[in-house]
């Protein structure tokens, strides 16, 4: 016979500060100002949180050409480029910036080191958001390497001043392997004091380790687009584990949970805890008897809310 199959949740799991944060920054716009509040890109790479602001009156743009003179306008957590804070400023928005200040860190720190000379070697993925607003901190001297292949092919105009940066949300073990590459290639670079990636993705990672040793299938609540959610699902795989990323209960297929004993269960960054709850209802409707936490990482940390959101002191 068959033992009772269980689900098992990591810890830490869903939620950053950062994404806490940019959500409420949204939703305290909405109440000051009314709607429609216009987000430059999805706030946070999930599609049910993006629902949620729309249903509450938030328009979701890409191009600031699409948002009317004089309205109030949200820049995501992943930050933006210099061009994008510029046109923004020139048009005379009311700007909030939700870019996650972890996020902001690292473009200080490429403003600051570009002032003394460096040029950069950027960690991270193509055409992802974070990417473009890191690397568009300048106008040049930033080169985007993806993997190590790439520290081979790329070309610095000179190699004494030289300083890595990466994405925040990489997979952590992908971005040790590339840096040493790099550091290979060029033996004086400048790497980040305490790395880029940030708190809640090493964490994220780290829980889905120790869940991984445990467990005989991994689900992984995020959307298709999120980067650090797919990071957690490729871990699990590269474990050893099958896994899967759902953007909702209603993807979880019935044949996936057959002959499985034990049910990792974590969530991206971006991914809210209402989706994991749901989640953990329908593999119970399947067939799973109990639920219980793997302990981790406590988090605490929380960041304060920009200038003109706080909540005004009572007088
Ligand atoms: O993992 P990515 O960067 O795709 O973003 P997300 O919106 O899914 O999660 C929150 C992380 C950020 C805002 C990037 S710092
Ligand atoms: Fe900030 Fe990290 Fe969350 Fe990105 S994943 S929003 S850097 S805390």
């Amino acid at each position: 016979m068959s033992q009772p199959q269980e689900i098992l949740l990591a810890e830490p799991r869903g939620f950053c500060a950062g994404v806490d944060r940019a959500i409420e920054i949204v939703e305290r716009a909405l109440q000051k100002f009314g709607a429609p509040i216009h987000v430059r890109h999805e706030i946070v790479h999930n599609t049910y949180v993006v629902n949620d602001l729309k249903a509450k009156g938030a328009i979701f743009i890409e191009e600031l050409a699409e948002v009317p003179p004089g309205a109030t306008l949200v820049f995501s957590a992943h930050g933006v480029s210099k061009a994008v804070q510029n046109e923004a400023e020139a048009r005379g928005f009311r700007i909030f910036d939700a870019t996650c200040p972890l996020v902001s860190k690292v473009h200080v720190e490429v403003a600051k080191l570009a002032q003394e000379g460096y040029e950069f070697i950027m960690i991270g993925h193509k055409g992802h958001p974070e990417v473009e607003g890191t690397m568009g901190q300048l106008e040049h001297g930033i080169h985007l390497v993806e993997d190590v292949a790439d520290v081979a092919r790329v070309q610095p105009l000179q190699t004494k001043l030289l300083a890595v940066v990466t994405q925040t949300t990489l997979s952590v073990d992908d971005a040790a392997e590339i840096t040493a590459a790099v550091r290979a290639r060029f033996p004086s670079v400048r790497e980040p004091k305490q790395q880029d990636i940030c708190y809640a993705t090493q964490n994220r990672q780290d829980a889905v380790k120790v869940l991984s040793a445990q467990v005989d299938l991994m689900i992984v609540v995020g959307s298709p687009t999120s980067s650090n959610s797919n990071r957690l699902r490729e871990l699990a795989v590269k474990l050893g584990i099958p896994a899967y990323m759902v953007d909702s209960a209603e993807e979880l297929r019935p044949e996936w949970f057959e002959g499985v004993t034990r049910v990792g269960l974590t969530a991206g960054a971006s991914a809210p805890e209402i989706l994991v709850r749901q989640v953990v209802d329908r593999i119970k409707a399947l067939g799973a008897v109990s639920v219980r936490t793997v302990p981790g990482m406590e988090e605490t940390i929380k960041f304060p809310l920009p200038k003109g959101l706080k909540i005004e002191a009572a007088v």
